[in-house]
């Protein structure tokens, strides 16, 4: 059997024998990708099944919530407690821990998910996609309380995404390389398409929301300034420019060809700690980026070592090609030291 047929849990099954990976985990990533493929089939009617538009409620961020926001959560939350091996889960669309129902087994996994990215693009029919992290605790944790779940991103034993967009890809790390996964409409599962992906550690593509950047920190606004310059500037090169509005797909191509994705703290998110909430955007993609070769900042500071106080706390977000994200924090260092 070549790789390119393997399915997804023939790689998760081939990975546990060769990685001696745990059993526990394999159930879990497997929960979850039935999650991603039940996701995927609820967007892809889009308006002909009257899921689109939003609903009048707001969740714990304060966002209003679309139809599919909620309708992703209850998948993710229905498919994976069912796998009897977590002791809790988080999710960006809920404001308390999930305490796993008493008739299923709980086990030390937490999983905490964003389970539809990109939901203002819904919509508008452009790509989203789904972000998950996974942690194993010691013990099966305390779910009255977020204190066990509080964890670096340094301590991730898995995660990855599902990106809904002209295919359905799942792209997953357990720690030993990035591997993505195409879905097989004709028999219903994920099969290995792009083993060990690996991003240049030079790019010329950058992406961020320039409508912000009147709000941004000096040194973002000189690396986007000497970007938009070209040839002509200090960087001697075109470099272009793309922005999605959807994490999971900018985080995509940079794994695929790589690049810079940005969304930097401004004087607009500085309350708040920034955009993008580190939990289950920012330390899973980190941990992907990494795995594939790139570098994953706050831009003073890698990611997956912030100590979190809170599970839906934000952090500024630099991520993709290594060589690119040094010179963004050599900027912030010039400037902090002025
Ligand atoms: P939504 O889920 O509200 O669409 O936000 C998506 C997101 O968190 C991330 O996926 C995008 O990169 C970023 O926000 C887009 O931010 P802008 O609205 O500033 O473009």
């Amino acid at each position: 059997m070549t790789d390119t047929s393997m399915t997804f849990i023939q790689f998760l099954l081939d990975e546990r024998r060769r990685l001696d990976t745990d059993r526990d985990l394999t159930t879990l990533l497997h929960s979850v990708a039935t999650a991603c493929k039940a996701i995927s089939n609820a967007l892809k009617n889009g308006a002909l099944a009257d899921v689109l538009g939003s609903l009048e409620s707001e969740n714990v961020q304060g966002e209003t919530q679309k139809k599919l926001d909620v309708i992703a959560n209850e998948i993710f939350l229905k498919r994976c407690e069912f796998s009897g091996v977590l002791g809790a889960m988080v999710s960006e669309e809920m404001d308390h821990i999930y305490e796993i129902p008493a008739k299923f087994p709980k086990g030390r996994y937490v999983l905490l998910f964003d389970p539809l990215d990109g939901s203002s693009n819904i919509d508008v029919n452009v790509s989203v996609g789904s972000i998950f992290s996974i942690l194993k605790l010691n013990d099966v944790p305390d779910t009255n309380s977020y204190d066990q779940v509080l964890r670096p991103g340094v301590e991730q034993v898995a995660a990855g995404y599902a990106l809904y967009g002209p295919s359905t890809m799942l792209v997953l790390s357990t720690g030993s390389g990035v591997h993505g996964f195409t879905l097989d409409g004709n028999i219903g599962e994920f099969r290995l398409t792009h083993r060990d992906i690996t991003i240049p550690a030079d790019c010329a593509e950058f992406a961020i929301n320039m409508s912000r950047e009147q709000w941004w920190e000096p040194p973002v606004q000189r690396y986007v300034k000497e970007c938009v310059e070209g040839e002509a500037g200090p960087r001697g090169k075109y470099i272009n420019m793309r922005w999605i509005a959807s994490m999971v797909a900018e985080v995509h191509r940079v794994l695929m060809r790589g690049g810079v994705f940005m969304y930097p703290i401004d004087e607009k998110t500085r309350d708040k700690g920034g955009r993008l909430r580190l939990f289950y955007e920012a330390n899973p993609m980190a941990f992907l980026i990494e795995q594939a070769g790139g570098a994953a900042s706050t831009g003073r500071g890698r990611i997956m070592e912030v100590a979190p106080k809170d599970p839906h706390q934000r952090v500024p977000v630099i991520l993709g090609s290594r060589n690119e994200v040094a010179l963004i924090e050599q900027y912030h260092a010039e400037h902090d030291a002025t």
